[in-house]
């Protein structure tokens, strides 16, 4: 349902917004103003939207769900919200009159970065599409003063800068003082039992901090539901400090007080990879408190009965870093509610759901049991009683079976399993792509597939398929509504229709055109950005995504050492001219990946020196990589970079974006893209390497780069020029990191996989130079066959099969 706002509602609307915090009348004001006084005003709309759907959810009592997630990466929001409001059209005539444009307003706002990659995106495609789908959903998250920082190239190296974003993100945020919570860290806790039989819980001498709620509301296209996202900031209880105070402890008093702040203060920049810092802990109980004590206060409030609680809410672990919530609700449900255990724990395990993202060793989270203790101690004997049952339970079922009890206990050798606690704690445990699905119930949940195999399920991700493809890539959008109509912007299925047009010349040559529209447009913005002279007629060949080893940038500049080794030998050679792009962000404690960013980034120096390679070669490190970048570089690019070894991404969703907006993907058959190959058939995707499988078996009798490297010439040549070095710098730590690192050479198997990648990426240049209809055809059947990837549907399974969540019509 479209919104009906009219151009003169609108203009009321903003002149509104420009008078009260400003002052100032449209011709006075000036561009930063009118930005933000749109933004309010768009704000407002949607906040108006929400009370009406929030009545009708309240009236017709429907289940909600509740997303509890520590990142989302939001990215930009006002041209999303105009054109899911079907309103930018009418905001563009208002604006007709002041002299601005809405581009160049999109412009002025900030990246709300609140999340690291993969994981933080598609908890914000979700809120899209949970809105989209008229589903009551509500998220929850920090509302962190610094984003995940930005990133300057200096000298090739990485350096972090703090990423404000509040001073123009701020206008989207409701502060709803009427939301607020005390949690309570640290201290002691007191059981006393009253005289009613009832125990007691007090606590002695514990922190405490204020959660205070910010709402942001998140539009749907054309829907009825506006999605919630609450964002808690920590602030320093005034009354705490003020007892303190009171009793002369002055300092101490001003000293809390900023511990309390720091809660809040920064997102964690680590992507695929635990941190165990105490800080970090903290936050994450935050998140839990705050966002368990409002959902069970707002239930009490609508509808009185905890007991309704799983019928009328689905409470959503994304990833394990809210698993805390699974003991926060059993805390407030017995120490506040009285409730048995038993009655608790049933309603608890109906509530809540898990989603795995990852199989990487150091990424799942154990805390070490004495911090938990420390920073929480009602929730660690919480989780200690937890645990007990567990045991107890495991017992009977798997008499004498030690070594898996103890695998699948929630505490072991004084670590607490939040992987374990997720999923003993949920009714459900999802992958996120049908290989990983598979993955994890065998490795990782191995033996809790054998307990309760009932509770495992898969969803594959999906994206917001409207901001890569209808807002990012009109051009495209515009030729697929000439020949499909644009039924596909409401059911991304419809693009199938688009297959119709695989040996239509006319329909395949717009394709290309297109294409070049927007690697012209990327390769302004690369100039504009970072002065790279980007040859548009070249292949544009792009990996963005955070830096990681298992994702295998380093295969990636590998092949590139080869191409630029042979166009060293021989310059004349004939070769389509090729750029790659490179962006990606690595932890900043993470010295290899740094390692990799400086090599890329000496090897693209070095090629840009000489003329004549650098007019067939050109590697460009995009600095700062984030939503905003993705969104000119998706539709730009023709080859899609996919290389992690098999078996180690989870799913991707960058993947989809790119098959979307008409790339090629070079990939291994790992995570999603092993779906994407059976949408779009095995002709139409360049898979190489090895297979999780085969992966696995290589493993077990002993992984040696060292063979490959004495199999092949150019492995040889490659490791020889790393050592020599590029731009006057030698990478002989890369050399020996791939062959005689320890306690692995080459853990992420680059020199296994090469050849066949080296191979395949020759396949793709040849195919772009001697059939160029060919490419067009693929990248076509791509784009036809990219409508399952939405997080739409996504959306809908969870909803269907996990949450039991009704669209409210
Ligand atoms: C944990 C504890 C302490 C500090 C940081 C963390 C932490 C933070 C972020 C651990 C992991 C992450 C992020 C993981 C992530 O982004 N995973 C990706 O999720 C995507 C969405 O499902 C998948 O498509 C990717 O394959 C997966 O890597």
């Amino acid at each position: 349902m479209a919104t009906t706002i009219t151009e003169k509602e609108v203009r009321e609307l903003v002149k509104g917004k420009l008078a009260r915090y400003y002052g100032v009348s449209p011709v006075e004001a000036n561009r930063d103003q009118i930005y933000k006084a749109v933004v309010m005003s768009v704000r407002d709309i949607l906040l108006q939207k929400r009370q009406v759907f929030s009545k009708k959810m309240k009236t017709k009592r429907a289940k909600r769900v509740y997303y509890l997630c520590m990142e989302f990466l939001l990215g930009r929001s006002l041209k999303n919200s105009l054109y899911n409001l079907s309103a930018t059209e009418t905001f563009e005539k208002v604006l007709d009159g002041y002299g601005v444009t809405l581009d160049e307003l999109y412009e002025l706002e900030p990246d709300a970065g609140l999340g690291n990659g993969g994981l933080g995106r598609l908890a914000a495609c979700f809120m899209d599409a949970l809105a989209t789908g008229n589903y009551p959903a509500m998220g929850y998250s920090l509302r962190y003063e610094y984003g995940l920082f930005k990133q300057k190239i200096v000298d090739g190296w990485q350096t972090e800068l703090p990423d404000v974003w509040l001073p123009g993100g701020e206008a989207w945020l409701t502060q709803r003082s009427d939301k607020s919570y005390i949690v309570r860290f640290g201290g002691r806790v007191e059981e006393k039992w009253a005289e009613n039989g009832i125990l007691e819980i007090n606590y002695v001498d514990s922190q405490d901090v204020e959660a205070v709620a910010y709402d942001m509301m998140i539009s749907g296209k054309d829907s009825e539901a506006v999605s919630v996202l609450r964002l808690w900031k920590a602030k320093p209880m005034q009354d705490f400090n003020m007892k303190l105070f009171s009793q002369g402890d002055y300092y101490q008093a001003m000293v809390e007080d900023n511990d309390a702040d720091v809660l809040t203060k920064v997102l964690y920049p680590a992507d695929n990879h635990v941190n165990g810092k105490a800080l970090r802990l903290k936050q994450q109980y935050f998140l839990c408190s705050a966002s368990i004590q409002n959902i069970i206060s707002d239930h009490r409030h609508r509808y009185g009965d905890l007991s309704d609680l799983p019928k009328l809410a689905a409470i959503h672990l994304n990833d394990t870093h809210p698993a805390m919530a699974i003991a926060e609700l059993m805390r407030i449900l017995i120490d506040e509610y009285y409730y048995k255990w038993d009655d608790a724990w049933a309603i608890t395990t109906a509530s809540c759901a898990y989603t795995n993202h990852t199989v990487l060793a150091e990424a799942l989270e154990t805390w070490q049991e004495d911090l938990v203790e420390r920073t929480v101690p009602r929730i660690h004997s919480i989780i200690k009683e937890i645990n007990r049952k567990l045991c107890e339970e495991l017992w009977n079922r798997f008499p004498g079976e030690w070594a898996k009890i103890s695998r699948m206990s929630i505490i072991e050798h004084d670590r607490v399993k939040m992987a374990n606690l997720s999923v003993y704690g949920s009714h459900s445990v999802n992958g996120v792509a049908a290989l990983h699905s598979e993955i994890i119930k065998k490795s990782v949940f191995k033996d809790y597939y054998d307990f309760t195999p009932y509770k495992f399920t898969n969803v594959t991700n999906g994206i917001a398929y409207r901001r890569w493809l209808c807002q990012a890539n009109p051009e495209l959008t515009n030729l697929l509504v000439e020949c499909i109509g644009d039924g596909f912007v409401h059911d991304s299925m419809k693009l199938a229709d688009f297959k119709k047009f695989e040996d239509d010349d006319s329909v395949l040559s717009k394709l290309e055109e297109i294409k070049a529209i927007k690697k012209q447009q990327f390769a302004d913005y690369a100039y504009k950005k970072q002065g790279f002279v980007i040859d548009p007629k070249s292949i544009f060949d792009t990996q963005a995504k955070r830096l990681h080893e298992y994702k295998r940038q380093l295969l990636n500049a590998l092949n590139i050492i080869d191409t630029y080794l042979d166009l060293r030998d021989n310059p004349d050679m004939d070769i389509q001219p090729k750029t790659y792009i490179f962006g990606a962000k690595a932890a900043p404690g993470y010295s290899m990946a740094k390692q990799i960013i400086k090599l890329i980034n000496f090897i693209s120096e070095e090629i840009r020196k000489d003329k004549k390679i650098n007019e067939k070669l050109n590697v460009v490190y995009m600095e700062d990589y984030n939503v905003t970048m993705s969104e000119v570089l998706m539709p730009a690019s023709e080859i899609s970079e996919q290389i992690s070894l098999a078996g180690k991404e989870a799913s991707g969703t960058g993947n989809m974006k790119f098959m979307i907006n008409g790339a090629l993907t070079i990939g291994t058959l790992d995570g999603a893209n092993v779906e994407m190959a059976q949408a779009v058939g095995d002709e139409n995707i360049f898979i190489f390497g090895h297979k999780a499988n085969e992966v696995d078996d290589i493993w077990r009798s002993g992984y040696s780069s060292s063979t490959y490297y004495n199999e092949s010439p150019r492995l040889r040549r490659i490791i020889e020029a790393l050592i020599i070095g590029f731009n006057g710098q030698s990478f002989s730590d890369m050399a020996n990191y791939l062959l005689t690192g320890s306690p692995v050479a080459d853990p992420y198997m680059c020199m296994a996989d090469f050849t066949s990648y080296s191979k395949t990426q020759r396949e793709l240049s040849d195919l772009y130079v001697n059939d160029k209809r060919r490419w067009n055809q693929i990248s076509l059947r791509n784009i036809a066959a990219s409508g399952y990837f939405a997080a739409d549907r996504s959306i809908k399974e969870y909803a269907e099969n996990i949450w039991n969540l009704k669209p409210l019509k």
